[in-house]
């Protein structure tokens, strides 16, 4: 089997006899562009594409239910370009020596990575290869808009299929057999029936992709879909706001079979596992694989930010060897969160739930959005300031407030007519696309990098490793996260989550509509570009741990308290800047006043006084 999942440079064909045909199944998961137009790729990558573990293990389902018939043989490849360069020669050498053969996959392609797609498409359809795309741009797009935008009119001229909806349930075995038959429909619309997962086939990657990545871990979804309604969010739109999830046994078995390969750490992709109706007894069978069986399981999951409220959610994930959480924070304006339609923020709950999971050792990760209308250059670094100090946040990580086909911001601003930039490239949360009603482009584009700049001061990184070191968190961790979300912003300019170690560049792999450099220009400015890069990050990573020696020899490190450890208490509402930076925070403030006079009335306890809305 290993044969045949080598990836592009052996093609590979089960060696048996008498030989039986070969279909090959090429599954890229595509990068997308720097501002400089050449792909974003590295040595190492950071996080695991769970679409294409997802697409692989349907694949390789398909190939042992061998549905091609009992004479073709289907070989499944993947690869992540964002770890590994797409030789389009190689591929076509591939499927022809299957004579023919074969189909390429582009999976999980989101809006960003869309253009690219399509430059990995083209040669291919030009040499008469069936190509298939799938992802959240193609499901975004026809899910909500009433009439197909011009890119994906683009994709379906060139011939390439469009696959819109998810995998599991059996879809993947028309598309194999129509690729077969050289007869791909140009649509696969599967949106209106969102498969069950339980029971699904699961995600899975062998090792040596899984090694492309920094820190040899994996990726899979426990669950799909969320309650809420976020007016920027596009997985509600498309993975539906039904909490489907996988059964604990399929958990367990995918935690088994990466273990067996030595994967020991995992991201579950869950945009929200809080709201994954088998939340606990996935926890329980994690524990029972810690607490009985002694596997050394570390995970990360995605919370929303009233999780702490949920009996048991923290303790458990705690024992059940969660180490990083991702919030979705968003904003501190309760304003701009109501306008977002994203009410289950609630800023009077962000300490109690950042405390809790502070509690248990875990690292947080928050995302904050730039770009709310009632943001501007002044409020957001008040904000980040009040955040700095009063909210135990380990890393902040900032996003543009972007209309991303497949949202409800999107469908409207596309439905009023609004401009959108109509370069798909940049719609990686790390561009401005749209026009901001405050804000003039420089000024949004001011906003987001000072942001960066603030929350990652080196005071308040040593302000950020005192808080993990009083609490009894992973200091280590915590510094690596500093360096991974500090370096990739500021020396390498491409947000973390696309982040990765030592950037690769091809010459020949510019983005067609921009010029190919001559190699003199090309070669000693990437290598100039390597060699500075690599000083900044050593300077950065020797200073973090210096200071991380320093404060772990600090026989008082465990007496810290500052603002944001401080317990939460009821007069918090009338000292913390974070209750009084807006309008709408003092409303906040009030209404909780409110709820808590209500819960000690209830407990026949004297009530706190409630301060005027106005005030
Ligand atoms: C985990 C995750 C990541 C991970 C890993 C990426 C990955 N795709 O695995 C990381 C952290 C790297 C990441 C980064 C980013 N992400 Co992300 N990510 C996710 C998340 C939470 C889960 C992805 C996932 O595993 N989904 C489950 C899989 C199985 O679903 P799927 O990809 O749609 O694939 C199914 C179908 O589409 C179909 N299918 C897909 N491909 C193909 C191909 C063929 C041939 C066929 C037949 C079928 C098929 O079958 C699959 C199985 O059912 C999604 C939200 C979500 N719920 O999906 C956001 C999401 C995909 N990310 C998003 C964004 C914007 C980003 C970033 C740009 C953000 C940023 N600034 O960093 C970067 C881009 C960098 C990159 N290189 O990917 C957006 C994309 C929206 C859009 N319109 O493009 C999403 C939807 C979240 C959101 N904010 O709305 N992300
Ligand atoms: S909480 Fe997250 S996943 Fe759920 S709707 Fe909002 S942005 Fe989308």
């Amino acid at each position: 089997m290993r044969a045949a999942l080598s990836g592009f440079k052996r093609a590979a064909r089960p060696r048996r006899e008498p030989r039986r045909a070969a279909f090959q199944l090429i599954l890229i998961k595509p990068s997308h562009y720097d501002d400089e137009g050449y792909v974003i790729q590295w040595l190492r990558s950071v996080v695991p594409s769970n679409s294409l573990g997802a697409l692989y293990g349907l694949g390789q389902d398909c190939a042992r239910r061998r549905v091609l018939g009992p004479d073709i043989d289907i070989v499944v490849s993947a690869a992540d370009e964002t770890n590994s360069r797409v030789r389009i020669d190689r591929i076509l050498r591939q499927i022809r020596r299957s004579g023919g053969r074969g189909m390429v996959g582009l999976v999980g392609v989101q809006t960003n990575q869309f253009p690219r797609a399509l430059d990995i498409a083209r040669p291919l359809r030009k040499a008469g290869i069936p190509v298939c795309i799938g992802g959240f741009h193609v499901s975004g797009c026809l899910a909500m808009l009433p009439e197909r935008p011009a890119e994906i009119e683009e994709a379906l001229a060139l011939g390439i299929s469009l696959f819109a909806g998810e995998g599991e349930g059996g879809r993947l075995d028309e598309v194999l057999r129509d690729a077969c038959a050289g007869a791909l429909k140009p649509i696969y619309d599967h949106l209106k029936e969102m498969p069950d997962l339980a029971g699904a086939v699961v995600p899975f990657l062998l090792r040596h992709r899984i090694k492309r990545t920094i820190g040899l871990s994996t990726s899979f979804d426990a669950g799909r879909g969320c309650p809420f309604e976020c007016s920027f969010c596009t997985i509600i739109n498309v993975q539906g706001r039904k909490s489907r999830h996988r059964s604990p046994d399929d958990v367990a078995d995918i935690i088994r079979a990466n273990l067996a390969q030595g994967i020991k750490q995992f991201f579950i992709t869950d945009d929200n596992f809080a709201r994954n109706r088998a939340w606990e007894p996935i926890f329980d069978r994690l524990i029972e694989l810690r607490e009985r069986e002694g596997l050394a399981v570390r995970l990360t999951i995605q919370v929303d930010t009233l999780c702490h409220k949920i009996p048991r959610f923290i303790e458990k994930a705690g024992r059940a060897g969660i180490k990083r959480v991702f919030i979705g924070l968003e904003n501190i304006n309760p304003e701009s969160l109501a306008g977002a339609k994203k009410r289950q923020n609630r800023i009077t709950e962000y300490r109690a739930m950042l405390q809790a999971w502070k509690a248990i050792g875990a690292t947080t990760y928050a995302g904050y959005i730039i770009g709310f209308p009632a943001d501007s250059v002044a409020s957001v670094m008040r904000d980040i300031a009040i955040i700095k100090r009063e909210l135990p946040v380990d890393v902040l990580e900032f996003f543009y407030l972007t209309p991303l086909p497949g949202s409800a911001d999107h469908k409207a601003l596309w439905s009023a007519g609004v401009p959108m930039d109509p370069d798909m490239n940049r719609y990686d949360l790390n561009h401005v696309t749209t026009a901001h009603p405050q804000m003039s482009r420089p000024a949004w584009e001011q906003a987001y990098r000072q942001a960066w700049q603030a929350f990652f001061s080196p005071e308040h990184m040593e302000t950020v490793l005192r808080r993990a070191a009083a609490r009894g968190g992973n200091l280590g961790r915590t510094a690596q996260m500093m360096v991974w979300f500090y370096g990739s912003i500021t020396f390498e300019k491409v947000h973390p989550l696309e982040g990765g170690y030592f950037r690769l560049k091809f010459r020949r792999d510019r983005r067609p509509t921009l010029p190919r450099e001559s190699a003199w220009m090309f070669y000693p400015r990437y290598g100039a570009e390597l060699v500075v890069k690599h000083v900044r990050f050593g300077l950065l990573i020797a200073r973090l741990w210096r200071l991380r020696r320093r404060i772990k020899a600090d026989p008082t490190r465990k007496d810290y308290l500052d603002q944001a450890l401080s317990p939460v208490q009821a007069d918090d509402l009338d000292q913390l800047e974070i209750f009084a930076a807006s309008d709408a925070a003092r409303d906040a403030a009030d209404r909780k006043r409110r709820a808590v006079a209500r819960q000690q009335a209830v407990a026949g306890r004297p009530s706190p006084p409630v301060r005027a809305a106005a005030e």
